[in-house]
């Protein structure tokens, strides 16, 4: 037995070695951690927001029952290959996964949601925008719009979401497709997609017409329109 049996190992009295020094200031800087959980909470969390365990449902009080025979989905408006798919040719694209965070701007925010579905940047390669397009106008079938640059719906992890941790997304939660833009306030995700179309200049959908931001980038809090 020696003197230093009697410090307790994790005491808040054991005195600061270097080693225990160091190996906090490593927990502070999420050091030997990569992408994207290497980013502080504080920015992974946007500004004002909340995390969920649960996923809420929000719309405008209407889901629509959608079997497949009444599905279909049309891409128009500036585009050199308009098209239409029936469900049976949609579910043929090549497959996307990204696993990816929800941020609401009523302020909930939901972490690591994996997504089954078509990647935006394919579906552009198949309709080919034309350069005068800018703006993406999303319609859904409970006659929902909303409006996004058309950067933004080609973000590099934005998805036409067919399924949600391996299941069929439910009816509630937008099924049988959704759009899933995770870089903007979830609004922007049209549930129900019916129609996606390609303008010149911006038009305001349900929610922007209703004082909500044209934008809604969450990290800038683009809430309200002016933010
Ligand atoms: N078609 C349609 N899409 C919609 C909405 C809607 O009312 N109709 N609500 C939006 C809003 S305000 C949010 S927060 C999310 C909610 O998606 P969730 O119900 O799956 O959480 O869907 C967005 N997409
Ligand atoms: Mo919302």
């Amino acid at each position: 037995m020696t003197e230093d049996d009697d410090t307790p190992v994790s005491g808040v009295h054991a005195p600061p070695t270097k080693l225990t020094t160091t190996k906090q200031r490593w927990a502070q800087e999420h050091k030997f951690l990569t992408g994207r959980i290497a980013r502080p909470e504080a920015e992974r969390l946007p500004p004002s927001q909340h995390l969920v365990k649960d996923w809420p449902v929000l719309d405008l009080g209407i889901q629509p029952h959608l079997p497949p025979f009444r599905w279909s989905l049309d891409v128009d408006g500036l585009v050199d290959k308009p098209m239409h798919w029936t469900w049976d040719a949609f579910s043929a694209l090549p497959q996307t996964r990204e696993v990816t965070d929800i941020h609401c701007v009523t302020t909930w925010s939901r972490y690591d949601n994996r997504w089954d579905g078509v990647s935006t940047r394919d579906l552009l390669a198949i309709v080919e925008p034309r350069e005068d397009a800018h703006f993406v106008v999303l319609h859904s079938f409970d006659g929902y719009t909303t409006n996004l640059p058309l950067m933004d719906f080609a973000a590099p992890d934005a998805i036409l979401a067919h399924s949600w941790e391996g299941a069929p997304l439910t009816r509630e939660h937008g099924g049988p497709l959704r759009l899933v833009v995770p870089h903007l306030y979830f609004w922007k995700s049209a549930k129900w997609l019916k129609r996606i179309q390609f303008v010149a200049s911006d038009e305001l959908g349900f929610w922007e017409v209703r004082g909500y931001h044209e934008r809604g980038d969450p990290w800038k809090e683009e809430r309200y329109s002016g933010d």
